[in-house]
């Protein structure tokens, strides 16, 4: 198992859009174990292979408190939305410090494949797992939350987060 370092935006790597994973095989499932344990280290509730510099399609949730239900999606697809949507306070891993609202499905049915290749449906009706799952597949279109918000807001932030990566290299 290792901790795999994490991109801050706003790093262009986060834009890349991420490929198709093409086998479940050990190194997809070293992958996802080596993603979990960063995404529990850094006290996440999800985290993109994006973000660790890696790809493809494949994301690592957990929205339980106990921290004892992994989820990992491979190949996700939405397959439907709900027809409201809810205006919910975000964070994300590679933009430390930084909340805001954003306006998402109330509840999403994605397909993808789990870690040992078989495929499934998740019924994300709790709000918390629905958000994640749609904050995660943005990362692998190489999207990150603060594109929803104002250019003012969001340049505010690039700027922030600019001068403190300089301050943590000093
Ligand atoms: O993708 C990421 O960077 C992980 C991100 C997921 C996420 C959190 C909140 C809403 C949408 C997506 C995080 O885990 S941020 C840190 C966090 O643990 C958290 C923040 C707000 C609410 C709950 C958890
Ligand atoms: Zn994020």
């Amino acid at each position: 198992m290792a901790l795999l370092p994490i991109l801050c935006y706003p790093d262009p790597r986060l834009h890349k859009v991420a490929k198709p994973v093409a086998a479940v095989d050990a190194r997809i499932q070293q992958l996802a174990a080596d993603m979990l344990e960063t995404m529990y280290d850094a006290k996440g509730i999800g985290l993109a292979a994006t973000q660790i510099d890696v790809h493809e399609r494949l994301i690592v949730i957990d929205v339980s408190e106990e921290r004892d239900q992994p989820l990992v999606l491979i190949n996700p697809e939405l397959v439907w939305t709900s027809p409201t949507t809810h205006l919910n306070e975000e964070g994300c891993l590679s933009v430390p410090g930084i909340y805001d609202g954003v306006t998402r499905f109330d509840a999403v049915h994605v397909k993808a494949l789990d870690e040992k290749g078989n495929s499934r449906v998740i019924e994300a009706t709790d709000q918390l797992l629905a958000v994640c799952v749609q904050h995660e597949m943005d990362h692998l279109l190489g999207k990150v939350f603060v594109e929803y918000l104002s250019p003012l807001k969001r340049n505010r932030i690039k700027t922030k987060m600019i001068k403190a990566q300089r301050e943590d290299a000093r």
